[in-house]
Parts: structure tokens; sequence; C-alpha cells
């Protein structure tokens, strides 16, 4: 039986359009390495969906004076466009506001009572005296007591991305009625035991492979503070009901939920969900940008380790770092960056994928600048790859006709260097170091571009040397379905249009090596160019456009 793969990508709340940061931070990495582990014959369930609860769809929707099922929805139908438009292979990309989601989390609060992880304690939280309401999480706005920061929320510090407690705020005001007095008041809320999980928990870090540096270090930060036991409700009413007489009028914090949307989710996919989920032999990666890298290293494993019932713990948690705009943060609000409605009138999807996961900023924040972003659009996709499609199809069709002209066998030299690249690039996407995947992804178009410059097959042709061009021209296209393959996790349209070429008929199977599948005289068609380049033009004018003054 096929080795089964679970795969998720962190669920985006649902109060903004999307943008090139979530594109790179876990949509498209998650996209590539599911589609690539397909190839491969895995058995692979892949999740993604909108985060709908929680206080940022509540704000969200009081600002826009709709209610927050309408406000949702609305931003949902924006997400699914760009799931669609960026060709993002979900079994299911779902939601959490639903009574599949709900019943589950019940379920699993019920559980984690009975085991004894959950404690009751008053507290003194911020209390809107005109609003009368408490202020939870992004209700609440003040100065961050870290670093200085004067918008920082009630529940974490989006500049220093420090967690905090509400009353840890300096000059704390509600979010939504900012001349309202508020004063710190009491009242009683579920605490999970996360202070009874740290040496589990540390056992557990401890025991996970390929994390990237700043994924450990962030979890052991945590280990290292010392946990302490974690409030998992809220007075507000948009949310999950707590199942627990005299809580009537709270909800489970949106973080207690969230990342069992992923169960939810899969339960909502296939009715086989559990063997995944409740699989020790299922290998479980998760795809999130870093500033969800506290909630899935320590708090999600921590429930799922409390619950005592063989929760599938993430194996890889691939965290990314920030990517940058010309300079600047990615922001609606400063009009800095490239957001997903927006992005294919300048270039079509697979430039997006392929330029963003050659930029994922895998170990550092990256700056991603339009110059950037048109090199590589010009160099590797319309330079390596599309000009070498265009002249071996154009050469062919002049000379020989619309057949792949006769092989006299395999380049023994030429096969030696691809099969480097290949065991490279596979064993790249396979540790999801997406940067070295393009490096091998592009080392191999480089090979097949020195290949007919060496052998230059129209000298051969004007000398009326044919039989040689024919075995140079057919190596090229061998090497062409080749790109199909090994580019199609990256660049699904374009493996789809190279294949289209042969008319269809060979499979996009992940290869071990490079082989001949293309016949003798097998007809082929010259396409449409592959790419097109961004000239001067177009970057001036995107910087215009997209760049924060
Ligand atoms: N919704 C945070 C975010 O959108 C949060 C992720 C949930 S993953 C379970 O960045
Ligand atoms: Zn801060």
């Amino acid at each position: 039986m096929a080795q089964k793969y679970l795969i998720t990508s962190a669920l985006p709340y649902v109060n903004n359009i999307l943008h090139i940061g979530h594109l790179v931070g876990c949509l498209l990495p998650s996209d590539v390495y599911a589609r690539f582990c397909r190839a491969m014959g895995r058995d692979v369930l892949y999740i993604g969906g909108s985060d709908e609860h929680g206080t940022p769809s509540e704000v969200g929707a009081l600002k826009e004076n709709i209610p927050v099922e309408e406000y949702v929805d609305k931003y949902r139908a924006k997400h699914l466009d760009a799931v669609r438009d960026f060709k993002l292979s979900f079994d299911l990309y779902g939601r959490t506001h639903t009574k599949t989601h709900e019943k589950l989390i019940h379920e699993l609060f019920e559980r984690l009572d009975s085991q004894g992880m959950i404690t009751e304690k008053a507290s003194m939280q911020p209390y809107s005296v005109n609003e009368k309401k408490f202020l939870a999480d992004r209700y609440v706005v003040g100065t961050c007591p870290r670093c200085g920061y004067d918008h920082a929320y009630g529940n974490e510090c989006d500049k220093c991305s420090a967690s905090l407690d509400p009353d840890e705020l300096i000059n704390p005001h509600s979010a939504t009625d900012p001349t309202s007095p508020v004063e710190m008041r009491e009242t009683k809320h579920l605490y999970f035991k996360l202070s009874a999980m740290q040496d589990k928990l540390r056992a557990w870090i401890n025991s996970r492979k390929g994390w990237p540096k700043t994924a450990t270090a962030i979890a052991n930060k945590w280990l290292d503070e010392g946990l302490r036991d974690n409030p998992i409700t809220r007075d507000l009413k948009w949310g999950i009901p707590v199942n627990k007489p005299g809580y009537e009028d709270k909800v489970f914090y949106v973080w207690f939920d969230a990342p069992w949307g992923y169960v939810s989710i899969s339960q909502a996919a296939t009715d086989d969900w559990a063997s995944w989920w409740k699989n020790p032999d299922c290998h479980y990666t998760e795809f999130m940008a870093k500033d969800n890298i506290s909630f899935h290293s320590i708090f999600f494993p921590a429930y799922e380790l409390a619950m005592n019932d063989n929760w599938k713990t993430v194996d890889t948690l691939k965290g990314q770092n920030f990517l940058n705009f010309n300079g600047a943060k990615v922001s609606k609000s400063t009009g800095n960056g490239i957001f997903l409605d927006d992005a294919l009138s300048i270039a079509p999807s697979d430039c997006w994928r392929y330029a963003l996961i050659a930029s994922a900023p895998e170990t550092d924040d990256v700056d991603f600048t339009t110059t950037r972003f048109a090199e590589i659009v010009n160099k590797d996709l319309n330079g390596l790859l599309g000009n070498f499609v265009s002249r071996v199809c154009k050469l062919t069709e002049k000379n020989f006709g619309l057949n792949v002209p006769k092989t006299n066998g395999i380049d023994g030299e030429l096969a030696k260097q691809i099969n480097e690249k290949i065991a490279e690039l596979t064993a790249a996407l396979d540790a999801c170091e997406f940067r070295k995947s393009i490096a091998a992804l592009r080392g191999i178009y480089s090979i097949a571009n020195e290949y007919m410059t060496a052998h230059e097959p129209w000298a051969l042709i004007k000398n009326g040397d044919m039989d040689a061009a024919a075995a140079v021209l057919n190596e090229c296209f061998q090497m062409i379905d080749l790109f199909a393959r090994v580019s199609a996790p990256v660049m699904p349209d374009t493996a789809e249009k190279i294949q289209n070429i042969f008319g269809g008929k060979h499979d996009l199977s992940w290869p071990t090596k490079y082989e001949h599948r293309i016949e003798n005289g097998e007809t082929f068609v010259v396409p449409d160019n592959l790419f097109t380049r961004i000239d001067d033009a177009t970057v001036a004018d995107i910087n215009e456009r997209f760049t924060a003054k």
C-alpha cells in the first residue's frame, strides 16, 4: 500500500484579499509538495481552508457594517478565486464555520476535560463601558509592553510577534469604539493546563526532524520560558459556543478551534480521514508563515498529545519567514505589494509560482522586487525553458516536418548529467527545500540548452548531415518531455502545455531517471510561446502601481 502523506496549509483569516506573502508563506510550498508527492505515487490528503472565527472577522464585519456570516462569505469567495487562479490542488479548501467543525470541537473539549486538562480561573479583562462588553483579542488595541508598538492587540503584537495577555497592554482602548472608557473587570474563563505538558512537549519537539531553524528556535524559546496554562474561551458571540454549563455567553478562542479545522475539513473531504489522522505511519507536513509557528509547534500538538487518543502530530513543520515587496511590508493600507486579484493581470500563474518558490524566504526574510521577478521570468522561464522548446519545435518542423526525428540511442554523458540533477531535485522536493529544488530544475533546463549549443543541429542541417541532426533533435524532444514531468509540481499549466506538444499522450509521473519515452516519428505540434518577456516598461508600471510611495 502506498505510504500516506497528510499535508496542510495554514488557514488564512477571511478578512482581506490574499497577497503574494500568503502564496509564498504556505499556499504554494504546500501545493508544490502535494503535487510532487502525488507524482511519486504517494497517497496524499492535502487540506486548506478559511479560518472564519475569531475577532479578525468580527471586527472586519463591524467596520463594513454587515453581518459576520455575510462578511466571511464575501472574503471567502475571493480566497476561492485565488485557489482556482493559482492552481492550488487542495483535496478540499474548506472552512471552519461548519456543523462538522463545531461537533468535533465539542467532542475534543469533552475529551480534554475528561482527561483532567481543563481548569477554570477568574481574571481581570478589559471591559468597554459604553459598548457594555469585554474586549477580547483584536477588540482591544494598545501599546505593546515589549516593543512599544502603539497598535498591538490584546492577544499578540504584529510588530514583534509577542504573544500578549490583554491586561499587559499599555493604554488599552476599544478597536470598535476608541472613545469608550476601558476598565478592568473580573470574568471567568476555561484554561488548558499547558504547564502540565512541558516535559512531554519537550521530548516530542526533540523527536522532530527536518524543521527549519526558525521553527525549532521558536518552539524551544516557549519551552525555555516555561509553559503557562492558556485561556481557551472568550467573551464573544462569534465562534464555537462553549459546551459547558456556566459558559453559555462565551465561545472558544479562535486558536483553540482553528488548527482542528485541518481535521474537520479532512472529515468533510473524505470518510477515510482517520487513515491519515489516526495513523502513526502517516507522514504529516504543515506549512505556515513564521507568525503561526508557536501555535503549530506548541499549542496544537499540546492539545493533541493531551487527548491521549492517538492523534497524528506534525512530523515536518515548514515555517517560512516573511516576504517583503520592493523594500516594504506587503500591506493593503499602504498600498504596497501584489494582491492576488491583481497578480494575473501582470503575469500568468506559473510565472508567480516559479518566481515566488525561487525566492522562498526559507532561512531569512526576503525582499521580492519587481526587478527580481522580471529577471527570473526572463532568464529562467522565457530564456532557458520557453526559447528552448520553441527553437527545437520550429527547427524540426522546418527541416523534418511534424514528426520527431530518429534517435540513435540515448546520449550516455547527457543522461549522467541530467540524472544527477533529477536526484538533487527529488531530494530537495522531498525535504521541502524549495530554493534548492528550483536550482536543480534550472540546472536541468541549462543542461538542455548547453547540449543544443554544443551540438548545433542547425549547423549539421546546413552541412547536410541530416542523420546526426535528427539524433540531436530527438534528444532535445526527449528533454522537452522530461521538462513537463519535472516542472509539473511548480508549473502545472506549463507542464500541461508541454505535454500537449505530444498530444497529451505521456503521463507526468515523477521520473527516477532520464529516459527516452518519445517514439521515432511521433507527431508533435509547435506550441505558442510558453512565456512572454517582462520588459522595462512593464517593470516601471508595476512599480508605479503596487509600491508604497
Ligand atoms: N488564521 C492566522 C493567519 O491567517 C490564522 C492561521 C490559522 S492556521 C490553523 O495568519
Ligand atoms: Zn511588540
